[in-house]
């Protein structure tokens, strides 16, 4: 069985939009990973975080893994790049969270699926929005949340 599922790709340290580059395409020749579709890339003011500007974007994936494999899995491509968690949201080399599985709701200690602040972020919303502009999320349509983080400043890279 295979599932739809949306990834987010972050970093705000070294070569950002390379970094996200390499890890859409390390993603995409994994061991089940059917297909992938990057969205564009975008620079983003942090959000609850610090350091330079981030470059965020988004892949749409079919997966024949599970939702723990899949994270599992992005955990182990930020180890490549050098991933450290010295602190809460700090700057990093690269961050894939884990944003939606198919329908799936899942409430586990490491892994809460959807993603609990999607809906609140911009930089999250707008290259969803890219790849998936009728998507609904529990808390309303992505023009209508993106509307509500208007002042979250983000730009086409
Ligand atoms: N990720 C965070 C916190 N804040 N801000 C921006 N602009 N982009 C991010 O990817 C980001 C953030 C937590 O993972
Ligand atoms: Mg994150
Ligand atoms: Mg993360």
């Amino acid at each position: 069985m295979s599932t739809l599922a949306y990834i987010g790709l972050g970093a705000n340290l070294g070569d950002a939009a390379s970094s996200l580059e390499q890890a859409a395409q390390e993603l995409s020749c994994s061991n089940g990973i059917q297909q992938l579709t990057l969205s564009p890339r975008y620079r983003s003011t942090p959000v609850e975080s610090s350091g330079p500007d981030y470059v965020n974007a988004v892949a749409a994936v079919q997966t024949t893994l599970s939702a723990k494999q899949l994270l599992s899995l992005l955990l182990s491509i930020e180890q490549q790049h050098g991933r450290e968690r010295p602190w809460h949201n700090a700057p990093r080399t690269l961050d894939l969270d884990l944003l939606l599985f198919g329908s799936a709701t899942l409430t586990e200690p490491d892994l809460i699926v959807p993603h609990p602040r999607m809906h609140l972020r911009a930089f999250v919303l707008r290259p969803l929005a890219d790849l998936a502009p009728d998507l609904l999320l529990k808390q309303g349509d992505l023009p209508t949340l993106l509307a509500t983080c208007s002042d979250q400043a983000l730009s086409p890279l």
